[in-house]
């Protein structure tokens, strides 16, 4: 109840500063100036991200569907077209860990499948205006984290992909009991192009926040950003 009370008294004082943010930054010479549009642009897109991890509340579950909502065939997207998709070595893949976590080994795909799993049937939402629903199994990121000896109170939780692509996520979204690092789509393993051997699903964030063919997991305090990201998108995403 209270914390509820403190989310309201925070969005109406950020909704005030926002107010003021906007009459004063968006007079018509300031936005001739592309440098200085582009940093109000930034400034109000970072003030968004602190209103929405305020207003994210790690209790909530993203909806969840009945097999027969399943979107099928499934919808492939990347930042490359599906016959440039890069294939990776199941047998020889690891997952390798950084920052502030105390069991640093890395992991290879047997160790991530004797994890204890979990499987959701969600929404995924892209910005480009289109959303899938699909099913995923693997392990809780919040187990993962323990076991790893994560500090969770760290800011972020980022990820490397095979391909260069790489996002990160707030520590409560990946403490969220929904987010998985999944191993199967549609009851099976993951397909190169759906991300084998391993993705972040994460049904409370739009899908660019959801890396696929993950080679490295970090924990850390210094924003990582992400691809899309660093070219401008909203770095919260919540969906
Ligand atoms: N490695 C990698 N992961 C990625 C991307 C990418 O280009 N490379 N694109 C993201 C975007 S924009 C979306 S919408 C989803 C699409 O996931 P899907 O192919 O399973 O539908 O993957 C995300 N994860
Ligand atoms: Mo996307």
């Amino acid at each position: 109840m209270s914390r509820e009370i403190d989310r309201r008294a925070l969005l109406g004082r950020a909704l005030a500063l926002g107010a003021t943010g906007l009459l004063g930054g968006c007079d018509y010479d300031n936005l001739q100036h592309p440098d200085l549009a582009d940093r109000f642009l930034r400034a109000m897109s970072s003030w968004n991200d602190r209103v929405q991890a305020a207003l994210f509340n790690p209790h909530t579950l993203a909806p969840t569907f009945p097999a027969s909502a399943i979107t099928r065939p499934p919808r492939f997207n990347a930042y490359y077209d599906r016959d440039q998709v890069r294939v990776v070595d199941g047998a020889t893949w690891k997952l390798e860990l950084s920052g502030l976590v105390t069991e640093r080994r890395v992991w290879t795909l047997a160790d991530l499948r004797a994890a204890p799993q979990q499987s959701q049937i969600t929404r995924l939402v892209c910005v480009e205006g289109w959303r899938v629903i699909g099913q995923w199994g693997g392990v809780p990121l919040q187990w993962f984290l323990r076991r790893i000896g994560a500090d969770t109170r760290a800011r972020y939780v980022s990820f490397r992909c095979a391909d260069g692509y790489y996002s990160s996520i707030d520590m409560e979204s990946a403490l969220h009991p929904q987010t998985i690092l999944a191993l199967d789509f549609l009851g099976k393993p993951l397909t190169p192009a759906f991300g084998f051997p391993l993705r972040l699903r994460i049904p409370t964030k739009l899908g660019f926040k959801n890396p696929k063919s993950l080679v490295a997991l970090g924990v850390t305090n210094v924003y990582p950003g992400g691809y899309w990201e660093d070219q401008g998108y909203n770095w919260f995403s919540g969906s």
